[in-house]
């Protein structure tokens, strides 16, 4: 799919929403201003903005605990965002879900989740859906290096690639599970490999580039909607935060990140290759800047002004009923 102009700007929007909307999240929790237990997603923006950019409303999106950016990129109101993690009932699962629940159906977002791994079957649940019902859409699982330990993971991809499931597995290995080295954990070099024991189509892309994440995701998502079956795609990367909020970071040579942050972060990379090529200016970044700034002050204003759910509501929305 050509990158127009208005692409490239929704893109650049979705990536500054993402890094401005988790910092001002770390500003909240740690001056107390908001409970819970959050897992930031700074640093890995062109992972979700480069997969989502090819999507639209025939598709679904599983996320994970660290899931804030998965939801914005996949079109997801930063407003609605921002009451749920204030716990407030104007909130998208009415202040009852928090940050590793948030959903929108309306969006194609299936939900974050507590649960490490649990995505990769929901999204292989929506490629089977899509497949049924001839909708043309494809389910993205997003996930970590660590969730690909999981059985879940081996079991999702087995039934994606004998059924031939328009699915993408986005594996977002970011080095790290908690405070352990993914080395540590992961016997093959590449996530990628993993792919060969299902036969199934893989790609490795640089997770801190954008244009490289849609490139290697479009052949992907292309390849499923014409009923050629999944792809797993791992996006190397890198969390600039901790673990969560709070994290000392005790663990993780400091240089490491540092070297990252200066050498990778993937929106100077972005800024630097469209300005570079033309393709944009500063001017059209900037003001972006502004209107992420502006709208994300505003989420938090009206998330802040917002009543929390009735305690006679505690028991509504929380059971399935026939
Ligand atoms: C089934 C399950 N096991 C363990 C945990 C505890 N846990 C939460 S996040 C996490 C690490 C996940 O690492 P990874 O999948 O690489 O994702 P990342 O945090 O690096 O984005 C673990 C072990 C959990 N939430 N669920």
């Amino acid at each position: 799919m050509q990158l127009t102009r208005d692409r490239l700007l929704d893109a650049y929007r979705k990536m500054r929403m993402i890094r401005c909307f988790e910092e001002k999240l770390q500003e909240l929790v740690l001056a107390g201003k908001m409970a819970g237990f959050l897992h930031l997603y700074a640093g890995e923006e062109a992972v979700a903005a480069g997969v989502c950019a090819h999507l639209d409303a025939r598709d679904w999106v599983a996320s994970t605990h660290r899931g804030h950016g998965h939801c914005i990129a996949k079109g997801v109101g930063v407003a609605g965002m921002m009451a749920e993690l204030f716990g407030r009932k104007t909130g998208l699962c009415k202040g009852k879900g928090g940050s590793m629940h948030i959903a929108d159906m309306d969006r194609g977002m299936l939900g974050a989740n507590g649960i490490v791994g649990a995505g990769i079957p929901l999204a292989t649940g929506a490629a089977l859906t899509a497949q049924i019902k001839k909708t043309g859409g494809v389910g993205v699982a997003f996930f970590g290096d660590g969730a690909s330990n999981q059985g879940q993971f081996h079991e999702s991809l087995n039934m994606a690639q004998n059924w031939k499931l328009p699915a993408l597995y986005v594996v977002e290995n970011n080095g790290w599970g908690e405070f352990t080295p993914t080395e540590f954990v992961v016997p093959v070099a590449d996530i990628a490999e993993r792919a060969r024991s299902y036969a199934m189509a893989s790609a490795i892309a640089d997770g801190m580039d954008f244009f490289d994440v849609y490139e290697k995701a479009g052949e992907a998502i292309e390849r499923a909607r014409r009923g050629e079956g999944p792809t797993l795609l791992e996006c190397k990367t890198y969390r600039f935060h901790g673990h969560y909020v709070g994290d000392t970071l005790a663990y993780r040579p400091k240089q490491q990140a540092e070297e990252w942050k200066q050498q990778r972060d993937p929106l100077d990379r972005f800024e630097r290759r469209v300005v570079e090529a033309g393709l944009l200016d500063g001017d059209d970044l900037r003001r972006l800047d502004g209107e992420v700034a502006a709208e994300l002050d505003a989420a938090v204003r009206a998330a802040e002004a917002a009543p929390f759910p009735d305690p006679s509501d505690v028991l509504t929305d929380v059971y399935v009923s026939e």
